[in-house]
C-alpha cells in the first residue's frame, strides 16, 4: 500500500516538517512539508538523503551483537534480544552489587530528544544519577544563562517581524535551513542584519554590519552594547522597572564598558560596536545565537551579557524580538520530565551526581538538565575517584569521536567492566563495547515535541517497518529495567513506560491535544500570548528577569555579566602561535553521522582546515596539502587538509568536527587520526557555571603532515 504521511524530520533539532512517501512499510521518499508552520518548506539534504541511508544502507546494524575475543578486537557474534538484555542486566547488576548503584552511568545527547529523558530516568530507576549529555559541548552555556536569567527564550527568535537581527556565533546557512530562510527573507524586506563572527560566514556576507571579534571576546561587545543603550537612553525602563531585578548593579557594571574598551578587547572598531548597538536599539530586534559563543570557558557569562541586553532593550517576548517558550496548557517537554518530582532519586543520592559539587548549576538536582560533568565521569572511570564508575550504557552519541580527547575517552571506555552501546551502524564508540544494540532510526520511531520556531507541537510518525531487529530506546530501557527489577535492582516507577506511545501519551495527557489528530496533520498550532509576564512567570528566585542573578551568587559566581578571557587564550605558549576554531558545520554531515554515505563523502570528501593565505604562506603550506594540528594540552594530533581562504583572519584556523573513517581499520576507524577531538583536551579549565571546556579559541601549531 502506498501512503503519504505528514511527519517531522528528527535528524537534527531544526525539526522540519516533512511528507514521507511510504510503500510496503518502507520509506521511499521524503519531501519538505510547505504547510508546516515552523519550517514552511525549508529542508535539507540530510533529511532527504542521510536519514534514508542510515535506515536502509548496507552498514545498518540488524541484530544485537556480543563481542568475541578481547575488547576492541571488533569481532562479534549475533545474539537474540533476550540474550542481549539478560547480559546487560547481568553486567549492570554485577557492577551495582560490587560498587553500588552510583557506579552505573549512561550517555546520550541531552533532553532535546526523548532518548535523553529516557536515559536519565532509566539510570535513576537503577539508583544512579549519573547520565552524561553532550550539551556542555553544545548549547549548555546558553541553557545555563537562560535558566539563571529566567528568560526561557531558547529558540524563539522572531526573525520574521524583526527590524534588526543580531546574529552572534551562528551559522544557520549550514546548521539551520529554517532560520536561514527567515534571515534571507528579513534581509530582502530591508531588515538590518548585524553579525558577530570571526569568520566571514555566509551570514557575514549578507550582513549590513559585520563585526569580527577575536574568538572568545563577544561578551565585551555585549556589555558595550548595553552601555550604549543606557548612556543614550534607548533602554526600556518601563520593562526594567516592572520585570527585572538588579538593574542598578548592571548599569554600574557596564558603565566602564565603553565601545572603546570593548574595541581594545575584541579588535572590533569602536564605531562599529556603536553602530551595532544603535541598530539593535532600533527594535524590534531578534537575537539569534549559536554555538560560536557556546562550549567555551566564558560561555555562560557571554550569554549572560546578551541575555541581559535582550531584557533591558525590551525585546523579550514581543513581536520581532525573542519569544519565550510557549506550549499548550498541560504539555510536558522532556526537561519537565527530567525535573518532575515524581521521577527523582532521594536528594542525598542526587547530590552525588558526578560534578555537582563543582558545577551545581550544571550537574545534579539544581542543574539545567541534572546531568553529570562528563570529564569528571571519564576521570572516575579511569581513577575510581571520587568513586568508581564501572558500567555504562551509551545511546545516540558517538562519544569516542565527539568528546574532546578521544584517546582518553577510549581508554576510559576500554577500562570499564561492562559497556553497552546502541547505534545504527558500527562506530568507534560501539566498537569497544561488550554488547552492541541495533537502534531504530527516526523513520521508525514516534515522537511528539514542541517546535519553538512555530511555535507548534510537532509529530514524528513511526513511518516504516523496523529494519532488522532494531528497537527504540524506550523499549531497550524497559527490557533492561524489567530484568533489573526482577533482581531487586531497579524501581520501575522512575521509568514506568514500555513503549513510545505510552510515553507520548504521558507528555500530552493533561492537554486537549488528540494524538490521532496530531498524527494525521503532522503538527498542531496552539494559541499563545506574548508579553504576558504576570501569567507566564519568570522561573527565578525573585520571579523576575535576573540581571543580577541570585542563582549565580548562590553558586559562588559573579551575579552580573562580565567579560573574562577564556582559559585557552591564557595559555601563552609560543610553541602554539595560532588559534584553532572547531565545530564549523557542514551541510552534508550531522556531527559524526553519514560518514559512511557515498554521496556525502563525494560532496565533502576530506576534513578541512581553513587557513588564511598569509598564514599558510608563512608555513610553506599549499592549498590542498595535508597538515598536522596539535594543541598544548592535547594527547595527540589531527590530520586535516589545508583550505586556503581569507574568510578566516590571519592566525585563526577553522575546522569542523565529527570526522572518522568507517572504511579504516577498527576499532578506531580513523577517530585518532582525522578527528579534531584527538588533538584537544577535556581536562579543563572549565566554565565555572556550565563546566564547559574550550572547543574554540584554542592555541595550536600546524605543520606539514
Ligand atoms: N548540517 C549540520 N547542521 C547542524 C549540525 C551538524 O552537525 N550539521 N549540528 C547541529 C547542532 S547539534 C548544533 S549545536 C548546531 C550548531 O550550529 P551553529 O550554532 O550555527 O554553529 P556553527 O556551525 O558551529 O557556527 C558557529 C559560528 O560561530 C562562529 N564563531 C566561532 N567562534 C566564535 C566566537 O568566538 N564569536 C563569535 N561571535 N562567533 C564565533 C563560527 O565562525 C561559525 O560561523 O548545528 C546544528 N545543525
Ligand atoms: N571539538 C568539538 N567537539 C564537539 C563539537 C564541536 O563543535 N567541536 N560539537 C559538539 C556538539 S554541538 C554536539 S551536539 C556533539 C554531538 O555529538 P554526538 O551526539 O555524539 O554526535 P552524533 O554524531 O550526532 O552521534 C551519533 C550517534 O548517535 C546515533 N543516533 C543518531 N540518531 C539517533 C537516534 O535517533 N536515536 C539514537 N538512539 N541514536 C541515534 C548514531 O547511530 C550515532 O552513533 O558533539 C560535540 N563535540
Ligand atoms: S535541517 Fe535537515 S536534518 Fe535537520 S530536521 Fe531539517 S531536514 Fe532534517
Ligand atoms: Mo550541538
Amino acid at each position: 500500500m502506498n501512503r503519504t504521511v505528514p511527519t517531522t524530520c528528527w535528524e537534527c533539532s531544526t525539526c522540519c516538517g516533512a511528507i514521507a512517501h511510504v510503500e510496503g512499510g518502507r520509506v521511499t521518499r521524503i519531501d519538505p512539508n510547505p504547510a508546516h508552520p515552523a519550517s514552511r518548506g525549508a529542508f535539507c539534504v540530510k533529511g532527504i538523503r542521510g536519514l534514508a541511508e542510515i535506515t536502509y544502507g548496507a552498514t545498518r546494524l540488524l541484530h544485537p551483537l556480543r563481542r568475541i575475543g578481547e575488547r576492541g578486537s571488533n569481532r562479534w557474534e549475533e545474539i537474540s534480544w533476550d540474550a542481549a538484555l539478560d547480559a546487560m542486566a547481568e553486567g549492570f547488576s554485577a557492577a551495582r552489587s560490587k560498587h553500588g548503584p552510583l557506579s552505573l552511568a549512561g550517555a546520550t545527547g541531552g533532553a532535546f530528544f526523548s532518548r535523553g529523558a529516557i536515559m536519565a530516568l532509566a539510570l535513576r530507576a537503577m539508583g544512579s544519577p549519573n547520565f552524561l549529555i553532550n550539551q556542555d559541548l553544545c548549547g549548555g552555556c546558553r541553557g545555563v544563562s537562560d535558566m539563571v536569567t529566567g528568560l526561557a527564550i531558547q529558540s524563539g527568535e522572531d526573525v520574521e517581524h524583526a527590524k534588526t537581527v543580531l546574529m552572534v556565533g551562528a551559522n544557520p546557512h549550514a546548521a539551520n535551513p529554517v532560520q536561514w530562510a527567515r534571515i534571507k527573507e528579513a534581509k530582502a524586506r530591508g531588515a538590518k542584519i548585524v553579525v558577530l563572527d570571526p569568520l566571514r560566514s555566509e551570514a557575514a556576507k549578507i550582513a549590513d554590519l559585520w563585526l569580527r571579534p577575536h574568538p572568545g571576546t563577544d561578551a565585551a561587545i555585549g556589555l558595550a552594547m548595553m552601555q550604549v543603550l543606557i548612556a543614550e537612553n534607548r533602554h526600556d525602563m518601563a520593562f526594567i522597572d516592572q520585570w527585572t531585578r538588579g538593574y542598578e548593579a548592571l548599569a554600574e557594571r557596564v558603565q566602564d564598558w565603553t565601545p572603546e574598551r570593548a574595541a581594545s578587547v575584541s579588535g572590533v572598531p569602536a564605531d562599529l560596536i556603536l553602530a551595532a548597538a544603535r541598530a539593535y536599539a532600533e527594535g524590534p530586534s531578534a537575537f539569534v545565537s549559536g554555538h560560536g559563543i557556546d562550549a567555551v570557558t566564558n560561555g555562560v557569562q557571554t550569554f549572560r551579557a546578551f541575555h541581559c541586553l535582550v531584557a533591558i532593550s525590551g525585546n523579550l517576548d514581543r513581536a520581532g524580538g525573542n519569544r519565550r517558550a510557549k506550549r499548550p496548557r498541560g504539555f510536558r517537554n522532556y526537561l519537565d520530565v527530567i525535573h518532575d518530582p515524581a521521577f527523582q532519586l532521594p536528594p542525598e543520592v542526587a547530590a552525588k551526581t558526578l560534578g555537582a559539587d563543582r558545577f551545581p548549576l550544571w550537574a545534579g538536582p539544581k542543574g539545567w538538565q541534572t546531568a553529570c560533568h562528563n570529564p569528571t565521569v571519564i576521570e572516575a572511570m579511569l581513577t575510581g575517584q571520587p568513586y568508581p564508575v564501572r558500567a555504562m550504557y551509551v545511546s545516540g552519541v558517538n562519544i569516542a569521536v565527539t568528546y574532546p580527547n578521544s584517546q582518553r575517552t577510549l581508554a576510559a571506555l576500554r577500562s570499564l567492566d561492562f559497556l553497552v552501546v546502541a547505534a545504527h551502524s558500527m562506530n568507534p564508540t560501539a566498537a569497544v563495547a561488550d554488547i552492541v544494540l541495533p537502534k531504530t532510526t527516526t523513520l521508525e520511531e514516534e515522537d511528539v515535541s514542541i517546535n519553538a520556531h512555530g511555535p507548534c507541537v510537532t509529530w514524528t510518525a513511526a513511518l516504516a517497518a523496523r529494519v532488522g531487529e532494531a528497537r527504540p530506546d524506550i523499549e531497550i530501557a524497559a527490557g533492561l529495567l524489567e530484568r533489573m527489577a526482577a533482581r531487586g535492582a531497579a524501581d520501575r516507577k522512575l521509568m514506568p513506560w514500555n513503549t513510545q506511545r505510552e510515553f507520548n501519551e504521558f507528555l500530552v495527557k493533561d492537554t486537549n491535544l488528540d494524538l490521532g489528530k496530531l498524527a494525521s496533520d503532522g503538527y498542531a498550532e496552539f494559541d499563545y500570548a506574548q508579553g504576558d509576564f504576570a501569567k507566564q512567570v519568570f522561573k527565578t528566585p525573585s520571579g523576575k528577569v535576573e540581571l543580577w542573578s541570585q542563582r549565580m551568587a548562590d553558586a559562588g559566581l559573579d551575579p552580573l555579566p562580565d567579560w573574562l578571557p577564556t582559559g585557552a587564550s591564557q595559555e601563552n605558549n609560543p610553541a602554539y602561535p595560532f588559534t584553532l576554531q572547531t565545530g564549523l558545520r557542514e551541510k552534508t554531515y550531522h556531527h559524526s553521522r553519514f560518514r559512511e554515505q557515498a554521496w556525502a563523502r563525494k560532496v565533502s570528501p576530506d576534513p578541512l582546515l581553513k587557513i588564511n593565505p598569509d598564514t599558510a604562506r608563512s608555513l610553506g603550506i599549499a592549498d590542498g596539502e595535508w597538515v598536522r594540528v596539535e594543541t598544548p594540552r592535547g594527547q595527540g594530533a589531527c590530520r586535516l587538509k589545508a583550505s586556503l581562504t581569507d574568510a578566516t583572519a590571519p592566525g585563526v584556523v577553522v575546522t569542523g568536527m565529527g570526522w572518522w573513517l568507517p572504511e579504516s581499520p577498527g576499532p578506531e576507524f580513523g577517530a585518532l587520526e582525522v578527528n579534531i577531538n584527538a588533538a584537544l583536551s577535556y581536562a579543563g579549565p572549565y566554565d565555572p557555571a556550565s563546566g564547559s571546556a574550550d572547543t574554540r579559541g584554542v592555541p595550536c601549531r600546524i605543520s606539514r603532515a
